[in-house]
């Protein structure tokens, strides 16, 4: 029937197990059944009409996926509650030892130089100026012991301390009305994240973990902490942040992983 079924590349079930992916989040259905079974009912045609594209080859496949998934953006955006908090833990519940992941091996983790660092501020910002770490050190701070959840398929359970990022965007004059924030980081790693998560209350510039100076292999200097999204959208070892209107992607998200990427 299709060009896709005679295309290896092209194979319904691979196809439909991605579609399902980006349309779990969606379906926010008490009962787990019926949501499997609504996900499982999912055909190359729902694909297509979902995303408004046909699906005749491997770019128009990929085309329909990113498009079902700028769509889930849309959707995690307007489910998002800004006021709800996601759960925290006992010390003794803490992961030992935390787990370590980078797009490289922990041999590669860059090394950055206290006296050397700022932290370099740009775009929709008052105060366009760079950051030491002693600046930052001097804000108020505060902790939290939350789950770090990675696509991989491993979650664990950390304590990071910092500053509120919220308090930080005030500080520096952000622009709270514009849509995104964006991180540069040392080792060529870049997100960027929606602004009410950027303003949520657990969203931490985090400059410690488990009460002692940020460790290499975790970020040093600084990460963003946010319990309410997945690993890969906390950035580590950032070194610049920019407020903007223009999306911007990430390291993961343009090879496919989900934006917004959610709890
Ligand atoms: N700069 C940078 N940040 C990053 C990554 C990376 O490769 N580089 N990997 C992400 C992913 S996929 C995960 S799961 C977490 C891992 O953080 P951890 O080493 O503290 O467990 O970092 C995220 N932030
Ligand atoms: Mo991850």
């Amino acid at each position: 029937m299709n060009k896709h079924t005679q295309d290896p590349q092209l194979d319904e079930s691979s196809i439909l197990t991605d579609a399902r992916k980006i349309l779990a989040p969606q379906l926010q259905i008490e009962d787990r059944s019926r949501r499997s079974f609504l996900l499982r009912g999912l055909t190359l045609g729902g694909v297509a009409m979902l995303s408004g594209c046909s699906l005749s080859d491997n770019d128009s496949v990929e085309t329909a996926l990113s498009a079902m998934s700028r769509f889930n953006d849309r959707v995690q955006g307007w489910l998002f509650n800004p006021n709800a908090l996601a759960p925290t833990y006992p010390q003794s519940m803490i992961t030992r030892p935390f787990p370590f992941n980078a797009f490289y091996g922990i041999d590669q983790v860059p090394v950055v130089e206290e006296a050397e660092y700022r932290l370099e501020v740009t775009g929709l910002v008052a105060d366009r100026r760079s950051w030491r770490l002693d600046e930052l050190r001097a804000m108020a701070q505060t902790e939290q012991i939350t789950r770090h959840i990675c696509v991989e398929g491993w979650s664990a359970i950390g304590r990071w301390g910092g500053v509120r990022f919220s308090d930080f965007l005030r500080r520096i004059g952000a622009d709270t009305n514009a849509k995104y924030v964006g991180f540069k980081c040392a080792d060529d790693y870049y997100t960027s994240i929606d602004m009410a998560t950027a303003l949520h209350a657990q969203t931490l510039l985090a400059l410690t973990y488990d009460g002692e100076v940020l460790p290499r292999r975790y970020g040093f200097p600084m990460k963003l902490r946010m319990p309410t999204k997945l690993g890969y959208k906390n950035p580590k070892h950032i070194q610049a942040i920019f407020v903007s209107n223009t999306y911007s992607g990430g390291y993961w998200e343009d090879q496919g992983y989900n934006w917004f990427g959610g709890s």
